[in-house]
Parts: structure tokens; C-alpha cells; sequence
């Protein structure tokens, strides 16, 4: 199973990519994709769809398009409901502590980091960031002990 990982504009800012990756590879999942790049508004309509015609749609996309994010996909079994257990709650300031929204954001418009929310989610999202050559097989060394 896959899931999308987008550490935002904020996250990048405020160098929290490593602590934030951490979290993942300290959960025993498997990052199979990595890139940092600026995305165009074009994409980030795409990747918002469902939001359009809300009252932040706008200011969210400003947001993800203001400067460079990194993106992921996250493998592992059950990771998508993993990965959005270890994220939070979607405004940082009501989030748990020990979640990573919990922990580095206090707000819901820089909250840091997105996560797919099911498999169909996850299907539509990774290809508008990765073509399918970008995301490796590979295995972890310790994936007997997982
Ligand atoms: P999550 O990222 O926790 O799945 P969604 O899918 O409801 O949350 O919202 C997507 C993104 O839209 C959030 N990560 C946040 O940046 C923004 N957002 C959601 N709700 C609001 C809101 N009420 N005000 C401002 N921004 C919001």
C-alpha cells in the first residue's frame, strides 16, 4: 500500500523535513519516492479539487505554491491510516502532542503536512507528483523485525 506525503511550504521553511521523515522511517514504513520542488498552480488545483469553491481554496493554494514543498510516497502496510494517525489532527492547535502536527504546528492554515486520507485519495494524488519510474522498489534491512 502507498500513500502521498507533502511536508508544505512551512515544513520546508522551518527545516523540519528530517525531524519530519524521521517519524516515518522511525515507524518502520518505507519511503519509496522523495522530491523537493515548487509546484504550479495547475497541480495544486488538481491536488485540492475536493476544496474548490471553499473559503480557503484560494489562500491554500497561495500557500502551497508560495515556495518549495517536498513530496513522498510512504509505503508500508495499513500506511495510509498510519501515516494520518502519526500527522494529526488538521489544525495543529487541536492536534495530540506526540503527532507531528501536535508537536510543530499551532494553526490550520500552516499545518504543515499533508497525507492522503484513503486509497482512492492516494491513487488520484501520487501521479500528479511522481510518474511511476519515480517510485523504487527496494527493500529495508530491517523489514523482518517490522
Ligand atoms: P487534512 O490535511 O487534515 O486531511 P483537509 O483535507 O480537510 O485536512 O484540508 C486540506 C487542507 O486544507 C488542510 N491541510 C489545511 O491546510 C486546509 N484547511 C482545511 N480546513 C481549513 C480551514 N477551515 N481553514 C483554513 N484552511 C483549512
Amino acid at each position: 500500500m502507498r500513500t502521498l506525503v507533502l511536508i508544505k511550504p512551512d515544513g520546508v521553511a522551518r527545516s523540519k523535513v528530517g525531524a519530519i521523515i524521521s517519524r516515518f522511517e522511525d515507524k518502520g514504513l518505507k519511503v519509496t519516492a522523495l522530491k523537493l520542488m515548487k509546484l504550479d498552480r495547475e497541480r495544486a488545483e488538481k491536488h485540492y479539487a475536493v476544496h474548490k469553491g471553499k473559503p480557503f481554496y484560494e489562500s491554500l493554494l497561495n500557500y502551497i505554491t508560495s515556495a518549495p514543498l517536498v513530496a513522498m510516497v510512504v509505503e508500508g502496510n495499513n500506511c495510509i491510516e498510519i501515516v494520518r494517525k502519526l500527522v494529526g489532527a488538521t489544525n495543529g492547535a487541536k492536534a495530540e502532542p506526540g503527532t507531528i502536527r501536535g508537536d510543530f504546528s499551532t494553526g490550520i492554515d500552516c499545518n504543515l503536512i499533508h497525507a492522503s486520507d484513503s486509497e482512492e485519495s492516494a491513487k488520484y494524488e501520487i501521479p500528479i507528483f511522481f510518474d511511476e519510474r519515480e517510485i523504487l522498489t527496494y527493500e529495508r534491512a530491517d523489514r523482518d523485525w517490522l
